[in-house]
């Protein structure tokens, strides 16, 4: 029986990509190096230091790690500052009249991401109150596709795997939660989440009553 749901934060809750785009544009021209909205894609569901690397990588370019922390720090503060601008109308339509249903039907609910400036975004959300429990990059070591941070979540939530639902837009969130033995929606596309369970072009589509219907007597 499904008793618990498990959400991505950045792509399923709020679309922080742009803000995170932003910011690495900021530090990739600093830097002189390439970097552009094709390169962004390959961060989604990313840790960040996982981010830098890619972004390193992608320009050939040499970096001492150190060096390779200080310029993630430097992104950080950039991105940390524009989350200031972002308001409760932020969401991605959809999301919070799920996170509504969910808590009016009882449904047990934690938050499943790599940030780690959630608590930061949640609350220029006003969203802390649709979860029970919050788990982010500052929650577990390996990040996605290793499913620690969803096992997080349910461990927290007292349940087991597969009495949750995740919902996940990056391709290694899907991999992370299917690793883990949960159920999965993907939001987005079928080239990056169509290996979930269910998948769904956006949230506004994925309702209570869209899942209930494709999983059925699960509930
Ligand atoms: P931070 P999610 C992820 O959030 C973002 O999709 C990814 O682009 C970002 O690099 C990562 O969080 C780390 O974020 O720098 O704030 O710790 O989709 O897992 O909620
Ligand atoms: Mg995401």
């Amino acid at each position: 029986m499904i008793k618990g749901f498990i959400f991505d934060l950045d792509g399923v809750i709020t679309d922080t990509a742009e803000l995170h785009y932003q910011a690495w544009k900021k530090l990739a021209d600093d830097m002189d190096w390439h970097f552009d909205r094709g390169v962004n894609e390959k961060l989604r569901g990313v840790s960040r230091m996982d981010s830098i690397n890619i972004i390193k990588d992608h320009n050939k370019a040499t970096v001492e790690e150190e060096k390779l922390a200080e310029l993630a720090a430097m992104k950080n503060d950039i991105y940390v500052a524009s989350l200031d601008t972002m308001t409760s109308e932020d969401y991605l339509p959809g999301a919070r009249e799920l996170l509504t249903h969910l808590r009016q039907e009882g449904f047990k609910v934690a938050l499943g991401s790599a940030s780690k400036n959630s608590s930061k975004v949640l609350k220029q959300l006003d969203a802390r109150k649709y979860f029970d429990i919050i788990g982010d990059g500052n929650s577990v070591a390996k990040s996605k596709p290793e499913p620690d941070i969803f096992l997080f979540g349910a461990e927290q939530l007292e349940l087991q795997p597969e009495e949750c639902i995740v919902y996940e837009d990056a391709e290694s969130g899907v991999d992370a939660a299917k690793a883990g033995g949960f159920h999965s929606v993907g939001i987005g596309p079928k080239e990056r989440v169509g290996h979930a369970d269910v998948y769904f072009e956006t949230m506004r589509e994925a309702t209570l009553f869209s899942v209930k219907s494709h999983f059925g007597e699960l509930f």
